[in-house]
This record gives C-alpha cells, sequence and structure tokens, in this order.
C-alpha cells in the first residue's frame, strides 16, 4: 500500500496526488504532514519537504522522482509516452515548468505572502528569470490538447498546480500576469479543471486555503 504524506495547499504534493488519482491508483493519504527542519522530520525527509510517498515501509522523497516510480511500478494508464524522444519532451516541460518558472517565483512567496520581504535585487533577478522560463515554456507547449500534446501526461500533473502560482506571483510583484502572453493557458487550465481528479484535487487545496485563512485570522 502506497502512503502520500504532504499537505492540500502544497503545489508538489497536489502534483503527486493528481497523478495517482489519474492513474486509478489507490492510495492513503496524510494530508497534515507539516515540512520542518527538524531531526524527527528530516529523518523521513531529509530536505525537510512534503511530499513524500512511503511505499510499503520504504520513502520515497521528490515530487518528480515519486511519478516516475509510479510510472514504472504502475504502467497502466501511462503518463508518460512510450517513445523516448515523446518521453525527453515531456520531462523537458515538467523542467521549464518546475526549474525555469515555479522555483524562480518561489523566491517572492516568502515576501508576498509570509511577510518575509525580499530584496529589490531578489525582485530584479526573478523578474529576469522568470522572463526567460516563460518564454522557454511558450516555445514547447503544445496545447493540443494537452500541454504535451494528444494525451494527458507528467507534464499535464506539473502544470495545472504550478502555472497559477506563476501567474498570481508575476501579477503580485510585478502587476503583470507574466503568463498572459501565452493566451492557451487560461483555457487549457480551464479544461484540465474538470478532469475529477483535477477538479478534487482543485476543491481540496481551496478548502485547506480557506481553513489556513480562517484559522490565521482566530
Ligand atoms: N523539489 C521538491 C519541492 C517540494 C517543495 O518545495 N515542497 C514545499 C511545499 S510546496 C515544502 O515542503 N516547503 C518547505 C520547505 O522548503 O521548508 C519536490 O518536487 O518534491
Amino acid at each position: 500500500m502506497l502512503k502520500l504524506c504532504g499537505f492540500h495547499v502544497s503545489n508538489y504534493h497536489n502534483k503527486v496526488r493528481i497523478a495517482l488519482l489519474e492513474k486509478g491508483i489507490a492510495f492513503e493519504e496524510d494530508a497534515n504532514c507539516i515540512p520542518s527542519q527538524k531531526d524527527e522530520y528530516l529523518a523521513k525527509s531529509p530536505m525537510g519537504k512534503v511530499p513524500y510517498l512511503v511505499v510499503d515501509g520504504t520513502l520515497l522523497r521528490e515530487s518528480q522522482v515519486i511519478l516516475e516510480y509510479l510510472e514504472d511500478a504502475y504502467p497502466q494508464t501511462p503518463l508518460l509516452p512510450k517513445d523516448p524522444l515523446e518521453r525527453a519532451q515531456v520531462r523537458e516541460l515538467i523542467v521549464f515548468t518546475e526549474l525555469h518558472m515555479e522555483l524562480v517565483v518561489r523566491r517572492l512567496y516568502g515576501g508576498l505572502f509570509f511577510g518575509r520581504p525580499f530584496s529589490d535585487e531578489t525582485k530584479v533577478e526573478v523578474e529576469r528569470d522568470i522572463a526567460k522560463g516563460v518564454r522557454a515554456f511558450k516555445a514547447v507547449a503544445k496545447f493540443d490538447p494537452f500541454v504535451a500534446g494528444r494525451a494527458l501526461t507528467l507534464a499535464d500533473c506539473a502544470a495545472f498546480v504550478h502555472l497559477p502560482l506563476v501567474s498570481m506571483t508575476t501579477k503580485l510583484a510585478f502587476g503583470r500576469d507574466y503568463l498572459e502572453d501565452i493566451p492557451q493557458v487560461k483555457p487549457y487550465l480551464g479544461m484540465l479543471g474538470e478532469r475529477p481528479a483535477f477538479a478534487r484535487v482543485n476543491e481540496d487545496r481551496k478548502a485547506a486555503q480557506a481553513a489556513r485563512i480562517a484559522a490565521a485570522k482566530k
């Protein structure tokens, strides 16, 4: 039995949860897992992050590693194409989405959402780097109707959870949604959001976010 540990506001947790649901894999979930740098938590997740997956007592960390494991162990309902070059293109999309967009704007989350201000230098660097990331993503995204082409892939699981954060962060920090340069993004996210797995994860994210806001007001 698999157990996914994390929380429903986490984009990386949600990326894995969508893949599990889309593939129809049975799993348990601990959605109250709080990342920490304490020894007890680091013993489970050495970077102090979520998500992690428990596979019959063995722990796997890093969402992309977890997704690749799921593809290997549960080949039914594949979320990677068979052709090696097409598989590589899906992975390229994920790298552009995560390394060159989400991780770039993540540098501003502390200041924008948690009251930990960032420097002007950080803001300048993020503005420079996010423009490159968006340019790269735009160059390879197909929206036909899925981001890698005709079939749903792991790249859609990643895009669905990360792109809204890129939009929100660039809008708040720079007064402009940088993904507006790619007009297909909004209808594409809407289309994915109608799939039951994506809709469920999105609803749970909104509920968890609302609960957090309510708890912070108390
Ligand atoms: N590369 C990691 C990123 C995971 C990640 O950044 N998770 C966030 C929550 S969305 C986290 O645990 N943050 C806590 C921290 O960095 O201390 C993955 O793909 O699993």
